[in-house]
């Protein structure tokens, strides 16, 4: 017998909507733990990128897979939850400048509030000035920077520059997330951590913001 979880990686790669929503909701509905759906999102935005490089999907497949994703992540909210009581602080995050990509940082959002921070998302395409007055604003512990093209690398280094020239680097710990980040990447941006993972960003990010 097929596992449910290649059948949902085989529908989401292949952009059949109809059959990942069934699947999504056959899924929750069996209560499985909604990270290891993430983590089949995950192998499947991984070929559906391979497809892409290689000429077989085009833009308007990526486009495709993005509201399918969209919807994954609709259901998949509610069901992480979000924890009551106590806030372990604030977290701004946001997609910067020249990238549009959000699902990543929409997943990193969810499970942050599922662990109890409050999360502050500027949304994608974000300049350093965003992040500047949102850090004026809200006093994060934490700042996250997302971002999926090479070029979202310049974005992010601006950003940590912009907030450093702007006083405001030793108020907040920076994370660079996404699939092209590395620890190289951490070094070149000026970053404090780098996470390409949510699950492994949100530990990095309790640990930043010095909660347990
Ligand atoms: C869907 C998609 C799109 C959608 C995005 C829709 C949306 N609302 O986000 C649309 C159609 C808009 C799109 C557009 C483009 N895309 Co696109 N896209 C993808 C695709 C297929 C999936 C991305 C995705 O959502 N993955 C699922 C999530 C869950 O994974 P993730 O984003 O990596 O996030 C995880 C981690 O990285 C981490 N994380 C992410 N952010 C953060 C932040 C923090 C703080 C932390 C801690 C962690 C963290 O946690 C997440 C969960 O584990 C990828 C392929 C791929 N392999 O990634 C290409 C891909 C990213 N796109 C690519 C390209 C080239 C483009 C376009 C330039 C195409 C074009 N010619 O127009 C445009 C660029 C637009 C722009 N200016 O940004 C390339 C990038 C190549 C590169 N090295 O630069 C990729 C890799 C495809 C490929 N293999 O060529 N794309």
């Amino acid at each position: 017998m097929r596992m449910a979880g290649e059948d949902f990686v085989k529908a989401l790669s292949d952009l059949d909507e109809a059959k990942v929503i069934e699947l999504t909701e056959k899924r929750i509905k069996s209560k499985e733990d909604p990270f290891s759906i993430i983590e089949d999102v995950r192998k499947a935005t991984e070929i559906i990128g391979r497809r892409f490089e290689e000429g077989r999907y085009f833009v308007s497949d990526l486009i495709m897979a993005g509201e399918i994703l969209k919807q994954v992540m609709d259901i998949l909210r509610p069901v992480m939850g979000k924890r009551k009581g106590v806030s372990k602080g604030k977290v701004v995050v946001g997609t910067v400048e020249g990238d549009v990509h959000d699902i990543g940082l929409s997943i990193v959002t969810a499970l942050l509030e599922a662990e109890g921070f409050e999360v502050v998302n500027l949304g994608v395409d974000q300049p350093p000035q965003a992040f500047i007055e949102a850090i004026r604003k809200h006093n994060p512990k934490v700042v996250g920077l997302s971002g999926l093209l090479t070029e979202a690398i310049e974005s992010m280094k601006k950003t940590v520059e912009a907030i450093k020239a702007a006083g405001l680097r030793d108020k907040v710990k920076i994370i660079v997330g996404g699939g092209r980040v590395s620890g190289e990447v951490k070094e070149y941006t000026g970053a404090d951590e780098w996470a390409d993972d949510a699950a492994v960003g949100v530990r990095k990010i309790k640990a930043l913001a010095e909660v347990a």
